[in-house]
């Protein structure tokens, strides 16, 4: 298996894809590139990121940039170790549902959290979308009895909204999955 070379900032969403790397123990070498420094503004980094942001992701010779396309990569590449569900399976269907409702669904509401004019609004049309998704989690993991690559990602969601003050409020449903999944990452041996 060639490297694999992670290219992120902690304070980034580069997060969602250092905490799937690390909770499911893949191999790799993270390189830091520092946002306040400028680090990927620098000419070399847009050989790895056309339109240098991060996180980024060097598999051999093939670099792959946005990090939901990251989180669907790794999930094919480590099948077994990240219990990914096989193609054309409900499962499966659940697994990119998640990806694309957190990514193009919710985000734009987060970045919405940054503004204190528009922060309340955020919170509450994150709240209510969340709600309509609360019977997609299956228990006790999203997709059952397997903890896989959504676990994380939500988790990792669900946890920047609480430092954010954005985190749905009353939707019990994701207040179990927080702790289950809080206790799971905390043996990330046993994935
Ligand atoms: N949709 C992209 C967004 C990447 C992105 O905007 N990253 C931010 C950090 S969270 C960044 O690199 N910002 C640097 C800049 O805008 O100059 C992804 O999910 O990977």
């Amino acid at each position: 298996m060639a490297d694999i070379i992670h290219y992120s900032d902690p304070q980034s969403r580069g997060m969602r894809t250092q905490m799937l790397l690390d909770v499911f123990q893949i191999p790799h070498r993270s390189e830091l590139v520092e946002l306040r420094k400028g680090d990927h503004r620098k000419p070399e980094y847009a050989k790895i990121h056309p339109y240098q942001r991060v996180p980024a992701l060097k598999h051999g010779d093939t670099t792959v940039i946005e990090s939901g396309a990251i989180t669907l990569y790794l999930a094919d590449l480590f099948p077994e170790k990240m219990n990914t569900p096989k193609p054309g399976t409900p499962e499966r269907a659940r697994l990119y549902e998640w990806v694309f409702f957190l990514q193009t669904t919710l985000e734009p509401f987060a970045m919405k959290g940054f503004n204190p004019e528009t922060k309340e609004e955020a919170k509450t049309e994150i709240a209510k979308l969340l709600a309509t998704m609360a019977g997609h989690i299956k228990g006790p993991y999203v997709l059952g009895e397997q903890f896989s690559v959504v676990d994380v990602i939500l988790f990792c969601e669900l946890s920047w909204y609480q430092m954010m003050g954005l985190y749905p409020e009353g939707q019990p449903a994701y207040d179990k999955f927080m702790e289950v999944v809080r206790g799971k990452i905390q043996q990330p041996s046993t994935p």
